[in-house]
C-alpha cells in the first residue's frame, strides 16, 4: 500500500470514514457468527462483560444508581461509542502510515477473542467470533484505504469519490445486515425459550398458604403485593442471558461436606417441592426506590440437599456460583434453618424467567440478593468467610447482607399535585423473615399517626399500608418509618447503599391546591 505524501482535512473524514466502515462489517460479521456458533461469545458481551467484572467498584454502583435496570443498556451504549471513536481514529491512523490502523482493529479482535475464551463456561467455538472480527476488520480497512487514496491520474476525481462512497457504504451495509440478520438468528433459535414453554413444574408438596383477601389494598399507584415476572426487576452481570437447557443442568455440592453431591434436573423435579411467597430485594435499593420485588416460588429446600452432603460443623458460609462466575455468600445458618432458603425453578407459577435464573436459582427469605439469590446456580461450595469471599464482597460490599427494616411512599407520588380534601397516602414496608408490626406516617414533622396495615402474606413478603389524609392546599412533605414484629423502629439515620444497603425515611413532598 501507498501512504499518501500530504493529508487534506477531505482525506482525513474519508479515512476516518473508512475505518468506522470497516469495524461495522467486522462486529456485524461476527456477531452473526456468534449468534450462530455460540451466542454468549458474541464480542459485544464479552467485552461488556469483562468490563463490568474489571470495573472498579464505584462505576458499577453509579451505573446502578443512574440507569437501575437499564445500566445493560447505558453500557452497551458507551461500548458502541468507545468503538466508533476508536474505528474513526484507526482509519486516520491507517491513512498516514499503512498498518497502524489496520494494528489497532485487529487488537480489538484479538481482545474480543480472549474475552471470549477466559470467560466462565466458554464453548469450544467461543473464539471464532473475534477472529472473524479482526480478520475481517484489517482486510475491509486494508482494501477501503485503496479507495481513500485511488492511483493517481487513473480516474476522474468525481469518479474517484463515487467509488470511494460506494465501497465505504456498501462495506458498512454488509455489516449491518450481518448484523441484523444476527440478530434475528439470536431470536429464531431460541430453543432454551421453546424448552422452557414445553416445561410442566411439579404440583407443591406444600403449598403455600392462600394470598389473604386483605393483603391487597387496591389502591391506584400502589405497588402490587405480588410482582408478575414481566414486572420483577432484573440485576444482575450478565450481559448475555446465560441459556441452559435443563437436560445439561446439574448442581455439584462440594467443599466441607462428607460426600460430594450431584444432582441433575430430573432428579431435582422428582423430589417434594414446596411454594412460598418471599420478597427478593436488592442492596442497591434507595430508600424510596423499586429494585424490590414479592413472587411466588416454586423450590426444594437447600437444607435437604445440604444434609444429604453431610456438612462439616466447622463451616460457615455457602459460596453459590452461577454458570456464568458470579458467586454468593451465604451464611449456613441462613440456609439451614427453618426459612425455608429455596433452590427454585418456578417464579409465579411459571418456570423461571431466563433472566430470572432459568433453570434453577437460589431464594433465601431475608438476605439481600447479591449474597443469597444466585441465578442460573450450578455450585454450592460449602466453606467459611474466612476461606472463600463472593463477588460483590470483593469489591467493597459487606460480605453479610440481611435485609433491613425499610417502607417507602408509593401514592402519592413524589412532586405531583393533588387536590385538597380527602386523599389516601399509602406505601409498602418489609423486613424479610422477621416481618413488620405497623407502619407510622407524619406530616410536615408533625406527630406520628399509626397507618392501617394490609393483611402480610408471610413474615416473608412486603406489606401494603395506607392512612387516610385531609389535605390541605399547601405543600407538604410525607414521611413514613416501619416497626418490625422484633419492636425495632426503622431508623432515621441515613445510609447510603454501599456497603450494607441504604436507610432512612422516605419523604416525599407534594403540592395540594
Ligand atoms: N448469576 C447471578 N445471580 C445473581 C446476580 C448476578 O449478577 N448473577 N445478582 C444478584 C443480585 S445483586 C440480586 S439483587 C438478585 C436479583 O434477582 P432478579 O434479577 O431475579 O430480581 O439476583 C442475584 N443473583
Ligand atoms: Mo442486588
Amino acid at each position: 500500500m501507498t501512504t499518501a505524501a500530504t493529508t487534506t482535512s477531505g482525506d482525513r473524514l474519508r479515512s476516518a470514514a473508512a475505518g468506522l466502515s470497516a469495524t461495522v462489517v467486522a462486529v456485524g460479521l461476527a456477531e452473526l457468527v456468534a449468534a450462530v456458533v455460540e451466542p454468549s461469545a458474541s464480542p459485544f458481551a464479552v467485552i461488556g462483560g469483562q468490563l463490568i467484572d474489571l470495573a472498579p467498584s464505584w462505576a458499577k454502583d453509579a451505573a446502578i444508581a443512574l440507569f437501575g435496570t437499564g445500566d445493560k443498556i447505558a453500557l452497551i451504549t458507551g461500548i458502541a461509542v468507545v468503538l466508533v471513536a476508536v474505528a474513526a481514529l484507526a482509519g486516520i491512523l491507517e491513512s498516514r502510515r499503512a498498518g497502524v490502523g489496520s494494528a489497532i482493529l485487529g487488537a480489538l479482535g484479538a481482545l474480543a477473542l480472549v474475552a471470549a475464551l477466559i470467560r466462565p463456561g466458554a464453548g469450544p467455538f467461543a473464539w471464532l467470533p473475534g477472529l472473524v472480527a479482526g480478520v475481517a476488520a484489517v482486510v475491509a480497512l486494508r482494501l477501503l484505504m485503496r479507495t481513500v487514496h485511488p492511483v493517481p491520474y487513473l480516474r476522474a476525481e468525481h469518479e474517484e469519490r463515487r467509488r470511494f462512497l460506494l465501497w465505504t457504504t456498501g462495506t458498512a451495509a454488509v455489516g449491518v445486515v450481518a448484523l441484523l440478520v444476527g440478530t434475528a438468528a439470536r431470536g429464531a433459535t431460541r430453543s432454551i425459550e421453546s424448552v422452557r414453554a414445553l416445561l410442566r413444574l411439579p404440583k407443591p408438596v406444600v403449598g403455600a398458604p392462600a394470598v389473604p383477601v386483605c393483603a391487597e389494598l387496591d389502591i391506584q399507584g400502589l405497588a402490587g403485593v405480588v410482582t408478575p415476572n414481566s414486572a420483577f426487576y432484573r440485576i444482575d452481570t450478565a450481559l448475555i442471558v446465560p441459556r441452559i437447557d435443563p437436560a445439561d443442568w446439574s448442581l455439584r455440592i462440594h467443599g466441607m461436606v462428607e460426600r460430594e453431591v450431584v444432582i441433575t434436573w430430573d432428579e431435582l423435579l422428582a423430589l417434594p417441592m414446596q411454594e412460598a411467597h418471599v420478597t427478593l430485594a436488592c442492596v442497591s435499593n434507595q430508600v424510596g426506590g423499586d429494585l424490590i420485588g414479592n413472587a411466588l416460588w416454586l423450590g426444594y429446600p437447600v437444607r435437604e440437599l445440604l444434609a444429604r452432603a453431610g456438612v462439616d460443623p466447622d463451616a460457615d458460609m455457602v459460596l453459590s456460583t452461577s454458570s456464568d462466575g458470579f458467586t454468593a455468600s451465604t451464611p449456613i445458618e441462613a440456609l439451614t434453618d427453618d426459612r425455608d432458603a429455596l433452590l427454585a425453578v418456578g417464579m409465579n407459577g411459571d418456570p423461571l424467567p431466563l433472566e430470572h435464573g432459568f433453570p434453577v436459582r437460589m431464594v433465601v427469605p431475608g438476605l439481600y440478593g447479591y449474597v443469597s439469590a444466585t441465578k442460573w446456580v450450578t455450585q454450592l461450595e460449602v466453606t467459611r468467610f474466612d476461606r472463600a469471599s463472593a463477588y460483590w464482597t470483593d469489591r467493597g460490599w459487606s460480605e453479610r447482607g440481611p435485609v433491613k427494616l425499610q417502607s417507602r411512599i408509593d401514592v402519592p407520588r413524589r412532586g405531583t399535585r393533588i387536590d385538597a380534601g380527602d386523599a389516601v397516602i399509602a406505601g409498602m414496608a418489609w423486613q424479610q423473615h422477621v416481618g413488620v408490626e405497623g407502619v407510622e406516617v407524619r406530616i410536615d414533622g408533625g406527630a406520628w399517626r399509626r397507618a392501617e396495615l394490609a393483611t402480610p402474606i408471610s413474615v416473608d413478603t412486603w406489606v401494603q399500608w395506607r392512612l387516610d389524609w385531609s389535605a390541605e392546599s399547601g405543600s407538604h412533605t410525607i414521611e413514613c418509618r416501619a416497626l418490625s414484629a422484633d419492636g425495632e423502629t426503622q431508623t432515621s439515620d441515613p445510609a447510603d447503599v454501599v456497603p450494607d444497603g441504604a436507610q432512612g425515611w422516605h419523604r416525599v413532598e407534594v403540592s395540594v391546591s
